[in-house]
């Protein structure tokens, strides 16, 4: 580790304590969801996305697939593609496949060292793309570095619902500093998870071999080990519930017991059956959608959707 990257894990640690902290001492005890995905997180969503109940990555990935040359016209030549969150930049390869002589991909993760390793194959695969890597937090935002060649027009690509994942005000937030990314001319190519039966969405999120379950008390096996917490993760129950009013589904840890918590010197007391909020998966109709991003500065240009209209991938531009 370079002087650097010790900072950047200090600061990165600072950050996740003061979340918690606050997060736990708010009346409704929440963990925000991106600290879900540490090494041990990252592998879990990995095999959510392959269990029967989860169709959101299955479908939109059938989506992409299906309609990847109207996408690729869509977007159009020259493109710098932009995708926030890249994780393992697992989706990309479905559009650089299609699009006509893209000038640049820059992934932006928090991970750098997630980021670099999944890289190779890509640079491999298109081996004339400029690949320029953004080590950040898209949440805080970040600086899109220069490409050698001029592109005709900035692209985000945000697939797999994530955008869901944000409370509605957050969600705008965010597309806003998308439109500001894309810039005039540019574009946003979005994956929004859309409003279905709760008999479908409650399943998704409390699948049978209990991977979520899993995939959610990770994050107190994560704080015990980064924050120095005392969490007994056996100690709290996985639940999930479809919040009809909201429009969305919530992920919950239940305290079985009551019982007090340290977490980097502070004592958190729960009560039996108290819920800690791990995260939010709202589900938006089209219309919502459209409503959301004309707000952000964008329009709808194009939708694609799977034959039972369960997921959508949207091109917005501005
Ligand atoms: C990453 N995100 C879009 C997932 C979702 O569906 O909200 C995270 C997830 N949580 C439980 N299962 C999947």
């Amino acid at each position: 580790m370079t002087h650097e990257d010790t900072a950047s894990t200090d600061h990165h640690r600072a950050a996740f304590l003061a979340d918690v902290v606050a997060g736990l001492s708010a009346p409704v005890k929440q963990i925000p969801p991106k600290y879900f995905y540490d090494d041990a997180g990252s592998e879990l969503f990995d095999r959510i996305c392959e269990l029967p109940e989860y169709y959101v990555t299955r479908t939109e990935t059938a989506i992409l697939r299906d309609y990847a040359r109207d996408i690729g016209d869509a977007l159009g030549a020259r493109v710098m593609l932009i995708e926030p969150g890249s994780g393992s930049s697992a989706k990309v390869h479905l559009l650089l496949d299609v699009l006509e002589d893209p000038v640049a991909y820059v992934p932006v993760e928090i991970s750098r060292e997630h980021m670099l390793a999944s890289l190779a194959p890509l640079r491999e695969r298109y081996p004339g793309l400029e690949i320029l890597p953004v080590a950040a937090d898209f949440t805080a935002g970040f600086t899109v570095p220069e490409s050698t060649r001029e592109p005709a027009r900035r692209v985000v690509f945000f697939p797999g619902s994530t955008i869901g994942n944000f409370r509605p005000d957050d969600a705008l937030t965010l597309l806003s500093r998308f439109a500001a990314v894309a810039g005039p001319g540019g574009g946003l190519l979005l994956g929004a998870d859309l409003r279905k039966s709760p008999a479908v969405l409650e399943p998704a999120y409390d699948d049978s071999a209990g991977v979520t379950a899993a995939f959610n008390r990770n994050v107190l096996t994560r704080i015990n080990r980064e924050l120095g917490g005392d969490f007994d993760p056996g100690a709290f129950r996985h639940r999930a519930l479809w919040n009809e009013p909201e429009s969305r589904v919530e992920m919950h840890l239940v305290s079985l017991r009551d019982q007090r918590v340290h977490v980097g010197g502070t004592a958190f007391d729960f009560r039996a059956g108290e819920p800690i909020v791990t995260e939010y998966s709202h589900k938006y109709t089209l219309a919502g959608m459209a409503d959301l991003a004309q707000q952000a500065g964008f329009r709808v240009e194009q939708v694609w959707t799977d034959e039972q209209e369960w997921f959508s991938v949207q091109y917005l531009v501005r």
